[in-house]
């Protein structure tokens, strides 16, 4: 516990940054080489690197040494070549390329950005080095400015006057706004301003850094404290474009099999076989959807990876198909500290092919972890990561196909928390001290994991869930967001937190619904219940000791509101997962801030009481105990009520009402949402899953636009082009609708027979329902069609065949 002493009077600062006046000094020559220019100044030469039309890499060669290395987060394909063109002038350089010129200042070296119309993007304000050899970088910040990103952090969703360190920690005190580091480091911000070019900066360093956007007053800065500046700047010119420059650097998520996307259940620990199955009955008696029921740590033989209690778990395959034939699936936990235990084949081959991490001296590095003392992996070796990935084929020939990683940043029961500081990782020929790689552990654990996952599984799609990571860490895994507690302001701040990773190109990620440490209450775990329902990641899970949370536990109002929120994110799955294939192909998240979608509208620039779920569902959680109303923002358009189907002008402030049993949610008049209407409430999204293409609101003048996709949701088999993906518009007059459908891709075109589509609300009776084609309107039904009104809901429910490729259907009044 810390007390009053902690503000002791002879504290000094923490911030020893411009301490020194180091600068690289004038620029003395410029030359390209090999699609890199280099700028030579009087200490330092500065590289400025191409990656593509629109981004550029900006390292700082202390020594004026060469060198291009990136860390693994960094994808090699995502360098192009690039038309570029470097122009001097009497005061500087301008390199200039398609999307972004760089103006270099002879006199200081400092550099400006600017749009291809010649627009200020960004300005730099210093480039330092302090007495410690540490470096930073000072970039100017206006009044208007807003950031986001930088990963996983406490606090709103703007992160301007705040400050951040990263460096992965394991941090189970109480995650509060001051709490400057936490188990991912996303050393990536977007810089946003009303009206101007939004760009984003990642500085590829997985030593320590900071991201101080408080002391200055007209600048933010980035520093490290090993390694130098390396930094990629992204032009926008929106924040869109801006994640999806990020992402093309740092990779995409593949899609997750479609049973990650539904409901999981935790806890710290289902101890023994009779318990989980006792769960999975229950949830199946309940009939509330559940797809995976996590083993944590005490269904291992004393902590040892890769192995079960046999006293615990005494059959652990048999249970796992009996799971599996219920439609649950079993996700262990994977800790990488490795027993230092010489009867234990796990250790004896890691100390036999040298694998384990050492010290500088050479010595094995062993910290104390749940196991007692053990040896931890060397992920930064290649070979390393191929033996840790085929040591899970124990799970995997068990039916195993997902993976819990936890306490790899890594976390160890010492003073510094973390592995000493005087480990070297060998880093495929490339060796690093600790400090110099920490953030990269975690990451390059899944990313180990994954990659054995994938090769065991023959086609099958893995899911590792992690707790650390780096940039980058979506191409391998989800990540939840460590140990969150039950508190009420834990709910209401893993929105910015999911949020401003999805911000930061990890789509895949949600806290512990219900919270972690502490107890929960009824009614906490039902309101959190409602918003989790909407993170990409969902998943309730709850510590030793505390207080159970499992959705029936409060008795059957609680049990009821669970069971009803768990069955509307089944009910939207293919909504859902039509957004993860959105997140594969571009970065962009599936859970969204209104800034996003509306950076044009100054209500929205901090506002993460609410959040949308791609573009076409709001949600507008209850956050606070005893709570039965609440205002919430709509941006501009028209929204619907998803309970009562009442219709809201956007632009404006209302009052929801909501009690208890109920959570706002408004879904944008013009979607066309995939529903899945199957009361399995199982992931299906293949064939045979009644999915309904619904429109809600169909009034003149609103503009309807919608996606879906689909495909067999548990293999690659869409990398090779085999999905769907269906494109919906349509136009409304006072008495005729025109319903325009036509596939993107239809590599599966035997999915399913036909397609319903629910038009709700509409503004006129149809008479006629017509097909348009080149031979005239023919009725519907003549081309293998039919439809019903339901007069009292102005609802028009329509069954086509699902023989086009491409097809307008006209309703007239
Ligand atoms: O320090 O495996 O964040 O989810 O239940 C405890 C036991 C180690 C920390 C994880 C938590 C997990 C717990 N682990």
């Amino acid at each position: 516990m810390l007390t009053s002493e902690t503000i002791h009077p002879d504290k000094g600062g923490t911030l020893t940054l411009g301490a020194s006046d180091w600068r690289i000094g004038t620029i003395l020559a410029a030359d390209e080489r090999e699609g890199a220019y280099y700028f030579r100044g009087e200490n330092a030469t500065l590289m400025l690197q191409p990656v593509n039309g629109s981004v550029v890499r900006v390292k700082l060669l202390p020594d004026h040494r060469e060198d291009k290395h990136t860390t693994i987060a960094v994808q090699p394909e995502a360098f192009v070549p690039v038309a570029s063109l470097l122009t001097e002038e009497p005061d500087g350089y301008r390199l200039a390329l398609p999307e972004v010129t760089v103006a270099i200042r002879k006199e200081n070296a400092l550099l400006a950005f600017y749009t291809a119309a010649g627009e200020l993007i960004s300005d730099e304000a210093g480039l330092y080095r302090s007495g410690r050899g540490q470096y930073g970088c000072r970039k100017r910040m206006e009044p208007d400015s807003h950031v986001y990103g930088l990963g996983e952090k406490t606090g709103f969703l703007d992160k301007k006057g705040e400050k951040y360190d990263m460096w992965n920690s394991d941090v189970y005190d109480p995650h509060v706004p001051e709490i400057e580091a936490l188990y991912v480091s996303i050393p990536f911000l977007i810089h946003f301003r009303y009206d101007k070019p939004a760009y984003g900066i990642f500085l590829d360093n997985p030593g320590r850094c900071s991201f101080d956007m408080r002391s200055g007053n007209d600048s933010y800065t980035f520093q490290t404290t090993s390694g130098t500046i390396d930094y990629y700047f992204v032009s926008g010119p929106d924040m869109k474009s801006v994640i999806q420059g990020y992402s093309r650097l740092t990779g995409t998520m593949d899609l997750p099999p479609a049973w990650a996307i539904g409901y999981h259940q935790s806890r710290y620990s289902y101890m023994s076989q009779e318990e989980v199955m006792t769960l999975a009955w229950t949830f199946r008696e309940k009939q509330i959807p559940c797809d995976v029921i996590y083993l944590d740590i005490h269904y291992m033989d004393e902590y040892r990876v890769f192995t079960f209690d046999p006293v615990r778990f005494p059959r652990p395959q048999a249970m796992i198909e009996e799971l599996k034939a219920m439609g649950i699936r079993i996700v262990p936990i994977v800790d990488p500290g490795v027993k230092k235990d010489p009867s234990y084949a796990a250790y004896r081959e890691g100390i036999r092919s040298d694998y384990f991490c050492r010290k500088l001296e050479g010595e094995l590095f062993i910290g104390n972890v749940w196991p007692g003392a053990s040896a931890f992996p060397d992920f930064t070796e290649e070979e390393v990561r191929s033996w840790w990935g085929e040591q899970h084929r124990f799970y995997t020939d068990m039916g195993i196909h997902g993976i819990w990683n936890d306490m790899n940043e890594p976390a160890v029961f010492n003073e510094s928390k973390t592995m000493d500081l005087d480990v070297v990782h060998r880093n495929d020929g490339r060796p690093k001290m600790h400090h110099e790689v920490h953030n990269l552990y975690g990451m390059l654990m899944s990313m180990a994991t994954q990659q054995g996952l994938k090769q065991q599984l023959d086609g099958e799609r893995p899911f590792v869930l992690t707790r650390a990571g780096y940039a980058g860490i979506q191409k391998y895994a989800a990540t939840w967001t460590g140990d969150n507690r039950s508190f009420w302001e834990h709910l209401a701040m893993s929105i910015p937190m999911v949020l401003n990773l999805g911000l930061s190109g990890q789509p895949f990620s949600g806290p512990d619904i219900g919270g972690f440490a502490h107890h929960t209450s009824p009614e906490l775990l039902a309101r959190w219940t409602q918003a989790g329902a909407f993170y990409p990641y969902c998943r309730n899970h709850s510590v030793l000791e505390s207080i159970r949370q499992e959705p029936w536990v409060f008795g059957p109002e609680i049990e009821d509101i669970c069971r009803t929120y768990i069955r509307l994110r089944y009910s939207l799955l293919p909504y859902l997962y039509t957004l993860f294939h959105e997140a594969h192909e571009t970065g962009l998240p599936v859970m969204r801030p209104l800034i996003l979608e509306y950076p044009h509208d100054r209500q929205v620039y901090n506002c993460c009481d609410q959040f949308l779920v791609g573009q076409d569902l709001l949600v507008a959680p209850i956050l606070r105990p005893s709570t039965e109303y609440r205002t919430v923002y709509l941006p501009a358009g028209e929204w619907i009520d998803y309970w009562s189907g009442e219709r809201f002008a956007g632009g404006q402030h209302v009052m929801a009402h909501a009690p208890l049993e109920r959570m706002p949610i408004y879904v944008r008049a013009g979607a066309v949402i995939a529903e899945l209407r199957d009361e399995s409430w199982k992931p299906v999204l293949d064939a045979g899953a009644q999915i309904v293409l619904t429109i809600r609101s169909a009034q003149a003048g609103t503009r309807v636009t919608g996606r879906w996709y689909e495909d067999d949701a548990s293999t690659y088999a869409y990398e090779q082009g085999t999905y769907n993906l269906l494109e919906v518009a349509s136009a409304f007059d006072e008495d005729a609708m025109t319903l325009d459908l036509r596939y993107l891709s239809k590599g599966m075109p035997n999915q399913r027979a036909t397609m319903e589509i629910e038009v709700n609300d509409l503004n006129f009776v149809p008479k006629q329902l017509l097909v348009v084609t080149s031979e005239g309107d023919v009725e519907l039904e003549a081309q293998g069609g039919s439809w019903s009104l339901d007069a009292a809901s102005s609802k028009l429910k329509l069954v086509l065949s699902n023989a086009f490729e491409a097809i307008t259907i006209k309703a007239v009044g």
